[in-house]
């Protein structure tokens, strides 16, 4: 058995058409950090965050917005039997389980859901966030916020990546700058062990010099060649 940990960032979404963070049209471009992936954010102007992340989903439900390529290769990966493949993303998209795989660890949250701000229960996001969007688990209802992680929040899920990380074969980073911790420490851990590690981007970053070999190419192209 070869186990296997990948982690993806925004650049395994972006041929199916969704903004990445950090390019000169990104997320980040009209909305700095702190105003809208902050829980001060949040609290200084509810309104907004909500405006960011409801036209993120009614993009995402958006016909034209398909799992590409890569996506698809590693549900392809997930059922080869000779492989333990645990799967992390930093993507609160939901193209992954929609490109077939079943078992995705979203350690920044997850678009389609929304959270109760007191008793943390999670509800699928059946409509746009607004004051009107209330949960029903408590009473009054408390406004939903957003399913998201952000800056200064504790990532979901990393008990089981770091595990994953303690005892891989093979790291693979898929599109993803480097930029935000704990996801982008993951090579350094991965190697602490006997990892090989291997980074997919189209172009160097800045932890690039961390990974024993990087595959410099476009996603929905390098991860399909890895895959087979
Ligand atoms: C935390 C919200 C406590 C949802 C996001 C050290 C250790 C721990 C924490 C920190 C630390 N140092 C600093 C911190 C604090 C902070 C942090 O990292 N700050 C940064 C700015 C320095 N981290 C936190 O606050 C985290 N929580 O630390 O809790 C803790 C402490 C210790 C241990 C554990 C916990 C919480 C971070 C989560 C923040 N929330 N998003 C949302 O709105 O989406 S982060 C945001 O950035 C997104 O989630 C996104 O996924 C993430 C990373 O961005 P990327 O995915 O990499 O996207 P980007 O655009 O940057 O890059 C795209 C890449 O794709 C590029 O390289 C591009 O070349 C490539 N690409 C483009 N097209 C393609 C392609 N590649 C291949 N093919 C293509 N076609």
């Amino acid at each position: 058995m070869i186990r296997v940990v990948v982690l993806t960032g925004a650049g395994i979404s972006a041929e199916s058409g969704l903004k990445t963070f950090r390019a000169e049209d990104g997320l980040w471009e009209k909305h700095p950090i702190e105003e809208v992936a902050t829980p001060e954010g949040y609290q200084r102007n509810p309104q907004l965050v909500r405006e960011f992340y409801n036209a993120r989903w009614q993009q995402l439900a958006t016909a034209d917005v398909e799992p590409n390529p890569a996506h698809r290769a590693l549900a392809q990966l997930e059922q080869a039997p000779e492989i333990e493949l645990t799967l992390v993303t930093q993507n609160i998209d939901n193209l992954h389980e929609r490109g077939g795989s079943h078992h995705v660890v979203h350690m920044h949250g997850e678009l389609a859901k929304a959270r109760c701000p007191s008793s943390q229960q999670v509800f699928p996001m059946a409509e746009p966030f607004s004051e009107q969007a209330l949960c029903t688990c408590c009473m009054p209802g408390e406004i939903l916020r957003p399913h998201v992680v952000w800056f200064g929040e504790m990532p979901l899920g990393l008990d089981r990546v770091y595990h994953a990380l303690s005892h891989c074969d093979l790291f693979v980073a898929i599109g993803t700058s480097g930029t935000v911790y704990p996801a982008a420490g993951f090579v350094d851990m991965a190697s602490q062990g006997h990892a090989k590690t291997l980074e997919v981007n189209i172009e160097p970053t800045k932890v690039g010099s961390h990974f024993q070999y990087s595959l410099m190419g476009k996603a929905s192209e390098t991860v399909p060649q890895l895959v087979e």
